[in-house]
């Protein structure tokens, strides 16, 4: 098993993922703005030419940050991070959705549109960008209120997949110079739990 990633968000997700769980396994990093998945050898593995991806010892290849990190939590169920019961599981899966959709995704669609890197990717309008920081600043404000019950992380008091997710969009926000808005008590302090983790360094 060796798994392909890059100093990227996406890829960031496993590589948090692994770290958590204490697991080390061959690791690849690739850089992404030097063309190495633009290659024709990384296509072979990933047609979407996009890291991670986790190539298997029978020649399967799996991409897509969180399937991955299902095959790995499977692999490996101590420290679960997906949910040690039928309910645990399902809120993160619905917590990961949804800091996919309303948080990461418009960081994702921010950076998509306005680094030069992605022109050939998709076609970029950076207006559009501009629309979708304030569409950002309306879902932390979203997120702030979900999180006034006063819970430690995102799914419960337990740490997830969910908050890994919420990591990487912090992690773009930081390359893109995007702020969280002032006076988000709630945001400020899951940010500062996550930030805390020992892994945010790794
Ligand atoms: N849906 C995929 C997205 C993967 C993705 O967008 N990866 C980016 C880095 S964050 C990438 O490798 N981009 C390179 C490219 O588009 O050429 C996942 O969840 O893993």
């Amino acid at each position: 098993m060796k798994l392909f990633t890059a100093n990227a968000p996406n890829p960031f997700r496993v590589n948090i993922f692994l770290a958590e769980k204490g697991i080390e396994i061959d690791t690849e990093t690739l850089n992404i703005m030097g063309g190495d998945t633009l290659k024709p050898d990384f296509l072979k593995l990933n047609s979407l030419h996009e890291l991670p991806v986790l190539a298997l010892d029978d020649g399967t290849y799996l991409t897509e940050s969180i399937a991955i990190c299902r095959y790995l939590e499977a692999l490996y169920p101590d420290k679960p991070l997906m949910g040690a019961t039928p309910l645990e599981a399902a809120r993160i899966e619905m917590w990961t959705r949804r800091m996919e959709q309303q948080i990461f995704g418009p960081c994702g669609v921010i950076g998509l549109h306005l680094i030069p890197f992605f022109t050939e990717k998709i076609e970029q309008m950076p207006d559009y960008a501009e629309t979708q920081k304030r569409q950002l600043a309306r879902n932390w404000a979203w997120l702030d209120g979900e999180l006034s019950d006063g819970r430690t992380y995102l799914a419960n008091d337990s740490y997830s997949v969910a908050d890994i997710t919420g990591m990487a969009a912090l992690f773009v926000s930081s390359f893109m110079d995007l702020k969280i808005p002032d006076g988000l008590d709630h945001v400020r302090r899951w940010e500062q739990a996550v930030r805390a983790r020992p892994v945010w360094e790794s």
